[in-house]
């Protein structure tokens, strides 16, 4: 595997590292898109849309609540594990999701920004409060807040903007980094999709992890084919030949 990432870690320089749902798969998390994508069939406007949830909130609770259940069986796997050391040995890390399932936390990574929410917080429509909520069955479906008003995910759909200091942490972030991972996503969600290309603008070396080429790929340094699971730890824990 030829790569700089050694040469760059060895250095403790300034890293980002932006996940997508690819990171996940070996946990056992489906991805979005793909064939075998949680969206199999289905427009993902269809369920992860405020359209979608004004007209039929059951339906876009039977998802959530579907993948609440299946999330809450899966386990960080040695991607995220890898993560989790390397914002150990690093003087400055930054790790952006745009995953909701929380298994960078879990396997013990601190400073996650989880640019599109969370699927384990609810939030109600009528008063915005944000709660930390783990159930998969609720005593009513669709869920209500003790006010009355329906409860909804605390996640961020298509047509919604993310949360602004969210987002303007991750571009500063993006800005100031030296080394920028991209893994597991299919690069086409923006505003996140900007990241890489805005870190490379300003100087960062861009390494791509995925198993198949996306828009993002020509405008990287490196790109490592493969499953993030057995790339990413092989890469991020090799020797630095230059030391
Ligand atoms: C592996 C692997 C393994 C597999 N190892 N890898 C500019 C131009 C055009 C459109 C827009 C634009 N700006 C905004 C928009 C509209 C829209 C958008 O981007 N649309 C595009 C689809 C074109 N964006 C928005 O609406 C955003 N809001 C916004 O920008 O507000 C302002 C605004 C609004 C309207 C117009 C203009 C401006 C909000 C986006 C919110 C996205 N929300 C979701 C759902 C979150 C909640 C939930 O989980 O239920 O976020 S959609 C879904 O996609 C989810 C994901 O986080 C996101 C990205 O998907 P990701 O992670 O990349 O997954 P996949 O499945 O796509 O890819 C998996 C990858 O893994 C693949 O590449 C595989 O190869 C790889 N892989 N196995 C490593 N083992």
């Amino acid at each position: 595997m030829r790569t700089r990432v050694p040469e760059f870690l060895a250095r403790g320089s300034r890293t980002v590292v932006l996940t997508g749902a690819g990171v996940s798969a070996e946990s056992g998390v489906p991805t979005f898109r793909g064939a075998q994508g949680l969206w199999q069939g289905v427009r993902p406007e269809e369920l992860a849309s405020p359209a979608a949830f004004a007209q039929n909130p059951g339906r876009v609770w039977a998802w959530y609540a579907w993948r609440r259940d299946l999330v809450r069986r899966c386990r960080p796997n040695p991607a995220h594990q890898a993560l989790a050391r390397l914002e150990a040995s690093l003087p400055w890390f930054r790790l952006v999701t745009q995953n909701v399932d929380g298994l960078h936390t879990a396997a013990g990574n601190e400073q996650v920004l989880e640019l599109h929410g969370s699927l384990w917080k609810t939030r109600c429509t009528r008063e915005g409060t944000v709660k930390e909520d783990r159930r998969s069955t609720f005593p009513e479906m669709p869920p209500r807040c003790p006010c009355g008003a329906l409860l909804r995910p605390h996640v961020v759909w298509f047509g919604e903007t993310l949360a602004a200091a969210d987002m303007e942490q991750a571009l500063k972030d993006a800005q100031q980094a030296e080394l920028f991972l991209v893994v597991g996503t299919s690069g086409i969600v923006q505003p996140a999709a900007s990241l890489p290309g805005l870190a490379r603008a300003q100087g960062a070396h861009v390494v791509e992890v995925n198993p198949e080429p996306t828009p993002l790929t020509p405008m990287t340094d490196e790109s490592h084919r493969g499953p993030a699971a057995e790339v990413l730890p092989a890469l991020l824990e090799m020797e630095n030949e230059n030391s």
